[in-house]
C-alpha cells in the first residue's frame, strides 16, 4: 500500500519496549476524514504486531539524527519576555512533575500504565513569562518534520509535560529523546517526539497530522469521531 497516491506517506516503525524496532515500514494513504485515514494503519498493524500493549514507533520522516543529552538544545521563543535556549541539564535543575498514565494513539491502540517525568509546561512558560497577546503553544521536532499546538489555556495545564524521562528511564531515540512532549489528556500525535522548539504564538495552527485530518482538539474519547 505504500504510495498510494500519496506525497506523504506515515511511516510505521513497530517495536516492542525493551526489544526495539523490528524495522517494519509502513507507508499509509492519508484519506480526508480520519477513521478511513487511519483506518488502513490501524488493520495493518494489528496484525504484524505479536502482543498487545506495546508501543508502536511512529516517525514521518525516513530518519531522525540522534541527539545525545550532553548535545540536547530546546529553544523557547515567540511571545515570551526571555526567549532561552534550555540544555538538558536546565531541565533536569527545574521542578519535576512526573505522572503515569495509559497512552492513546488516535489509530486505537493504547499502553496502560506509562510512566512520564519531566518540566510541566506551565513551569517552563514562568520560567521565560508568556507576553500578551499570546494564544497558542506550537511545538516543533528537530526531525525537520513534525509540528504541533495548544491553545494557551491547554499548555497551562500540569499533565502537560516537557518529558526528559519515560517509562522509568530515558525517552529512547526511537520514542522521540532525548526530550518529547506528553500531553497525557490527548491522543498520542499530540505529544510532539524530538522535540526542538516550543514557541509562544497569536493563533494556534494546526500541526502536521491536523492538515492531514485529524482534530486540533485532540480529547482522549472526545474527538476525532472516537468514544473511548
Ligand atoms: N516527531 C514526531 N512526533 C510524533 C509522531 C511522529 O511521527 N513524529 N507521531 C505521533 C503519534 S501519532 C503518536 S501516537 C506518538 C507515538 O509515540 P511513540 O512513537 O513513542 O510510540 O508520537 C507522536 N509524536
Ligand atoms: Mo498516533
Amino acid at each position: 500500500m505504500t504510495g498510494e497516491g500519496t506525497p506523504v506517506g506515515r511511516r510505521v516503525v513497530l517495536g516492542m519496549v525493551g526489544i526495539g524496532a523490528v524495522g517494519v515500514v509502513i507507508g499509509a494513504r492519508v484519506q480526508s476524514g480520519l477513521n478511513r485515514a487511519v483506518g488502513p494503519v490501524g488493520g495493518r498493524v494489528s496484525g504484524l504486531i505479536p502482543a498487545a500493549g506495546g508501543f508502536r514507533f511512529y516517525s514521518v520522516v525516513d530518519s531522525v539524527r540522534r541527539v545525545d543529552p550532553a548535545d540536547y538544545r530546546l529553544t523557547v521563543g515567540g511571545l515570551v519576555e526571555h526567549p532561552r535556549t534550555f540544555r538538558f541539564a536546565d531541565l533536569q535543575a527545574l521542578p519535576q512533575t512526573r505522572m503515569t498514565d495509559t497512552f492513546h494513539c488516535v489509530t486505537g491502540w493504547t499502553v496502560p500504565d506509562v510512566a512520564w517525568a519531566g518540566v510541566a509546561l506551565p513551569d517552563l512558560l514562568d520560567v521565560v513569562g508568556v507576553r500578551p497577546g499570546a494564544r497558542g503553544v506550537r511545538f516543533t521536532s528537530f526531525d525537520g518534520a513534525y509540528t504541533e499546538t495548544l491553545t494557551l489555556e491547554q499548555a497551562r495545564r500540569r499533565d502537560v509535560i516537557v518529558a526528559t524521562s519515560m517509562l522509568g528511564g530515558p525517552v529512547s531515540h526511537e520514542h522521540g529523546g532525548p526530550v518529547r512532549m506528553y500531553v497525557a489528556p490527548m491522543y498520542g500525535y499530540k505529544s510532539t517526539k524530538w522535540l526542538g522548539g516550543i514557541d509562544l504564538v497569536p493563533t494556534v495552527k494546526p500541526g502536521y497530522w491536523e492538515t492531514r485530518g485529524y482534530d486540533v482538539d485532540a480529547w482522549v474519547g472526545r474527538s476525532n469521531g472516537y468514544t473511548s
